[in-house]
């Protein structure tokens, strides 16, 4: 089956630096690997995405990349600089790779600018952002000319994990459950609920908002966020559309990047609709072998299996 895949990590050594905090989170050895798949494309990328046939990865800066940066104008040279290097080794490889882009939040206009010239020149398929910018969440009213670029373009967002801003007190005494494993889901969850109620979506209809990791929990938590939408102090809230889901619905496309578990893709597919989940690997952190050969595999409807495999990702990143 023709593979597509949209969580694809890789990092510069100019910006290595920024995944610093990553290897508090990771066992060492793990994260010396990690590096080093990290900064290649050509050694052992694309040999093992032959072996398993996997015939494109939509490549994206590590977490938290360009988002650590602190000055303005320093990130927005950056994210230039990585865009154009990304552009250059998908020149090299185009059948093999896509890109996102890395987005200078911290220059809400220059952002915007950037996407639009990554994708209009540099033919990026959307831009993709580490969790928050300096404590600064994508429903910051800032940011809405960068979601209006992006629903001009017609092009995704991705939401991907990173350090939080902070610690919660429930997590206190329980480093352990800092990171990928527990709680950058919940944090990245959050944030997309931010988006929904914080009125994204009202404003930008067509906006799309990708997450990874088989969405972070929320198709899980369809029914209940509706059941409970009824019954909240809504503090002044409105959603146009009356029900949390009806934004998960048509907003949300979701990713099985390091979810190779057959009954969370069922739950993705059946909350959300056949056309809004992806395939993904998260490639260095997971394999590209078990990513491969569970969607290869899984008990799943053929027609279903091309979509999710390919079908999707041509048709919302615009692959021919
Ligand atoms: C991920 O993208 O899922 C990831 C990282 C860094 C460390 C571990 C991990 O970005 O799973
Ligand atoms: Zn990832």
């Amino acid at each position: 089956m023709k593979k597509i895949a949209l969580e694809e990590h890789f990092v510069t050594t100019e910006l290595v630096g920024y995944g610093a905090g990553s290897s508090a989170i990771a066992q060492p050895d793990a994260w010396a690997e990690a590096s080093r798949r990290l900064l290649d494309f050509t050694a052992e990328r694309l040999p093992e995405m032959d072996a398993h046939g996997l015939d494109m990865q939509a490549l994206s800066l590590n977490a938290p990349g360009i988002q650590a940066e602190t000055e303005a104008p320093v990130a927005v040279a950056k994210a230039i600089t990585v865009n154009d290097f990304l552009a250059g080794v998908i020149a090299e490889h185009p059948t093999r790779f896509r890109g996102f882009a890395a987005l200078p939040l911290q220059d809400a206009n220059a952002a915007a600018d950037e996407l639009e010239r990554a994708v209009t020149q540099l033919g990026f398929c959307g831009g993709l952002v580490n969790a928050h910018t300096n404590g600064m969440y994508l429903d910051d009213p800032s940011l809405r000319v960068v979601w209006e670029r992006a629903e001009a373009l017609d092009v995704p967002l991705y939401l991907h994990p990173a350090n939080g801003v902070d610690t919660a007190h429930v997590l206190s005494g329980h480093p352990e459950l800092l990171g990928p494993m527990w709680s950058w889901g919940i944090d990245t969850s959050t944030h997309a609920l931010r988006l929904v109620f914080g009125g994204v979506f009202d404003d930008f209809p067509k906006a799309k908002l990708l997450l990874g990791h088989m969405g972070e929990g929320l198709p899980y938590v369809l029914w209940r966020l509706d059941s409970r939408w009824g019954f909240q102090n809504r503090h002044g809230v409105e959603l146009a559309l009356g029900k949390p889901s009806a934004y998960l619905k048509r907003n949300l496309y979701v990713t099985t990047s390091g979810v190779d578990s057959a009954s969370p893709l069922q739950c993705a597919l059946d909350e959300l609709g056949a056309d809004h989940v992806l395939f993904a690997t998260d490639y260095p952190f997971e394999t590209i072998s078990e990513a491969c050969t569970f969607i290869d595999t899984v008990e799943l409807d053929e027609g279903l299996r091309a979509k999710v495999a390919h079908e999707n990702a041509e048709a919302l990143l615009g692959i021919h």
